[in-house]
């Protein structure tokens, strides 16, 4: 049986998987997520990026918004507010009883792994869905008003500060989670899809851990991303303003550039050229609005690392 390997962000990444999902059968699929995101907050573990591919794949998402849960409420947190506490995270009922029981399990000392793979199993999701590490490795952002972490740059500044600089505080003593880990040593590997997430933001985290750039360009199996920017605007989030302030030009080919070293197949919008020596670019429709936009990108991804595997 073939399996594939996702590398995902947040709500772009997450609608990518959740295609996969639907064109592979629960054995075939391991989404590995972003962690760098994760802080805590009011007492509460939290892994937004986690969240969001656990509730897209459950199909428990707020649609529209794309994290968080549907029909969410909000009485918790106007208690916090009531009380003094800080609102700027918008946390969700429905989304803090997941907060009390992950919080829990982890007190328990349950790996994040572990916790991460026992909710998705109660909330009906079939794949596995795995964090990057189970080590702590945080997002950092240097910007004019001083280093945020990502949520405080991200959600309580809405982006809005200069951002001169990214590192991820604690990665190079993180290891890869073990389902990354044995994905990337699987012999039945066929694949990695590198989703349409940032690639600084959600991405890079990811490829900061120590030897996964490495083990994804000695990878057999193909690597194959997904174009995150149309006609140099990114299809969701800060992208393009970012790569901008990092003096870097706002493309798809930029993108492309960045993932060089592992890259072997790139999907890129039919206005957005690439020419990348030893990288296979193919052009088509990326942007996913609709199931079966979503379903059909997976398709095509899954098809061009058939493709790519027959090459030389
Ligand atoms: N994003 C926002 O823009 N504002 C919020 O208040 C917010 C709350 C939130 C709560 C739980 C969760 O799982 C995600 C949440 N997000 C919120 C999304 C999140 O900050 C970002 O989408 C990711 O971290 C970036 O991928």
């Amino acid at each position: 049986m073939k399996r594939y390997l996702a590398l995902c962000g947040g709500v772009g990444g997450a609608k990518l998987a959740l295609g996969l999902a639907h064109v592979l059968a629960p054995g075939q699929l391991t989404v590995v997520v972003n962690t760098g995101d994760d802080f805590e907050h009011l007492g509460l573990s939290i892994s937004p990026d986690l969240d969001t591919v656990t509730y897209t794949l459950a199909g428990l998402v707020q649609p529209g918004q794309g994290w968080g849960r549907d029909e969410e409420s909000f009485a918790a947190l106007d208690t916090v507010g009531r009380l003094g506490g800080d609102t700027w995270f918008r946390l969700g009922d429905k989304d803090i009883g997941l907060h009390l029981v992950r919080r829990t399990l982890l007190g328990e000392g349950l790996s994040l792994s572990a916790v991460t793979d026992r909710i998705a199993r109660r909330l009906g999701v079939a794949h596995a869905i795995a964090p990057m590490s189970d080590g702590a490795v945080r997002t950092l952002l240097d910007t004019d008003a001083g280093p945020l972490s990502f949520q405080h740059y991200f959600v309580r500044e809405r982006c809005a500060p200069v951002v001169t600089g990214v590192r991820y505080a604690g990665a190079e003593h993180a290891r890869p989670s073990p389902a990354l880990a044995a994905a990337l040593a699987d012999p039945a590997l066929a694949g990695i899809v590198v989703c349409p997430s940032n690639p600084y933001l959600s991405i890079g985290p990811i490829l900061a851990l120590p030897g996964v750039r490495r083990l994804l360009a000695g990878a057999a199996a193909p690597v194959v991303a997904v174009a995150p920017i149309v006609g140099r605007r990114a299809i969701k989030g800060p992208t393009a303003k970012l790569m901008r302030e990092l003096g870097v030009e706002p493309t798809a080919a930029a993108v492309a550039a960045h993932y060089a070293d592992f890259l072997d197949g790139y999907l890129v919008d039919p206005a957005d050229p690439v020419e990348l020596p030893g990288v296979a670019v193919a052009a088509g429709d990326i942007v996913m609005n609709t199931l079966a936009d979503k379903t059909a990108l997976a398709r095509r991804c899954l098809d061009f690392c058939d493709e790519l595997a027959g090459r030389p």
